[in-house]
């Protein structure tokens, strides 16, 4: 087993509580260390509340598994982030900033820190939105991971702290429900098609979004954390890429199996949000420095998603 000690915060979240198993996986039961805000159940391995906010207790955390790569998860994303802004600038960037102080202070060797295609703005380049963009978000949520980015990329570059980071499109996945997206609705119109219940897309049927099969997003994840240091190029946060879809198109892929499957559309204040983001963005850096390829398609998703669905909610 590997001697790194790693401590997940959010790791209750919907990639927390993936990556959480894969780390664990890899790393050993007792080399991962859970921690969250919310207290959380049927854990395989050690497990800390932890409020990312207080700095304090975080170092204790540090200190008591001696850990030596953080992993910082917790956030408040696009949707949640508009209903109260200032409240999710605070939470967003005070925890990244514990999270970068303890890192410099105790010699943590790497950090990981995910950013999101929220950093993109209509000034972007709408379809294959390059690396190295114009970065006007209109949301809280995407002005902080700009922020945030940019602080991880001066951290490396002052302090030579290790820190690294994707720009997931929006993750679909079986295991864990999505908290406060826009991107949600990608998740939640599966769970609705196994129950045979009728679906109501609060975004328009031709809304065009980058999205990304949860298996891809952890792979990605381990693939860029393992890479060695000199391959880690870009030190704001790598654009990654995996499928483009529609709300009528993932649809469509369902009916191919459930042809039963009924949908409808009501978009709310979360289609200004999609409409502000790229449909999708090129990662040719992810996939020339660090080898990202990914393996999942819009129907190869689909077949998996309402395989793993349907035994839950037998
Ligand atoms: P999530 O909302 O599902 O989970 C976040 C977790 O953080 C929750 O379990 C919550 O309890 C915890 N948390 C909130 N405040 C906390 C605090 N003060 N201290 C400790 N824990 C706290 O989020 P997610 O979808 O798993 O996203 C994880 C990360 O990936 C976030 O940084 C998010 O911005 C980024 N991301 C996610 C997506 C996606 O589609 N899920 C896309 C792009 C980027
Ligand atoms: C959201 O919709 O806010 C997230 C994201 C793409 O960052 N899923």
């Amino acid at each position: 087993m590997k001697q790194d000690k790693i401590l997940i915060i959010g790791a209750g979240g919907q990639i927390g509580s993936v990556l959480t198993e894969a780390l664990r996986a890899s790393f050993g039961n007792d080399h991962v260390i859970a921690s969250d805000l919310r207290p959380l159940n049927n854990q395989t391995g050690p497990f800390e509340q932890l409020d990312a906010l207080n700095s304090r207790a975080l170092a204790g955390i540090v200190n008591k598994h001696r850990i030596t790569q953080i992993y910082h998860l917790a956030a408040i994303l696009s949707a949640s982030g508009e209903k109260n802004p200032l409240w999710a600038w605070d939470i967003n960037m005070r925890s990244l900033f514990n999270v970068l102080e303890v890192a410099r202070k105790k010699n943590i060797k790497k950090v990981y820190y995910p950013s999101s295609i929220a950093v993109f703005g209509r000034e972007a380049a709408p379809t294959n939105t390059p690396q190295f963009e114009v970065l006007i978000p209109e949301t809280v949520y995407g002005i902080s991971k700009v922020a945030g980015e940019n602080w991880a990329n001066y951290y490396f570059k002052r302090y030579g702290l290790d820190v690294r980071s994707i720009r997931y499109p929006g993750i679909v996945g079986h295991e864990s429900m999505p908290g406060g997206g826009t991107t949600d609705y990608a998740v939640d119109i599966y769970h609705y098609a196994v129950q045979g219940k009728h679906f109501e897309c609060f975004l328009r049927e031709n809304t065009p979004l980058p999205m990304l099969y949860m298996p891809d997003a952890i792979r990605a994840t381990l693939q860029l954390m393992e890479a060695p240091a000199e391959k880690v190029k870009v030190r704001t946060s790598y654009n990654l890429s995996g499928m483009t879809f529609t709300p009528q198109a993932v649809a469509a892929s369902i009916k191919k199996q459930m042809p039963d499957f009924q949908i409808s559309y009501a978009p709310d204040f979360r289609q200004a949000i999609a409409d502000s983001w790229p449909g999708s963005i090129d990662d040719t850096h992810a996939r020339e420095d660090w080898g990202w390829k990914p393996e999942y398609d819009l129907d190869a998703m689909t077949t998996d998603m309402l395989f793993h669905l349907k035994k839950q909610y037998r």
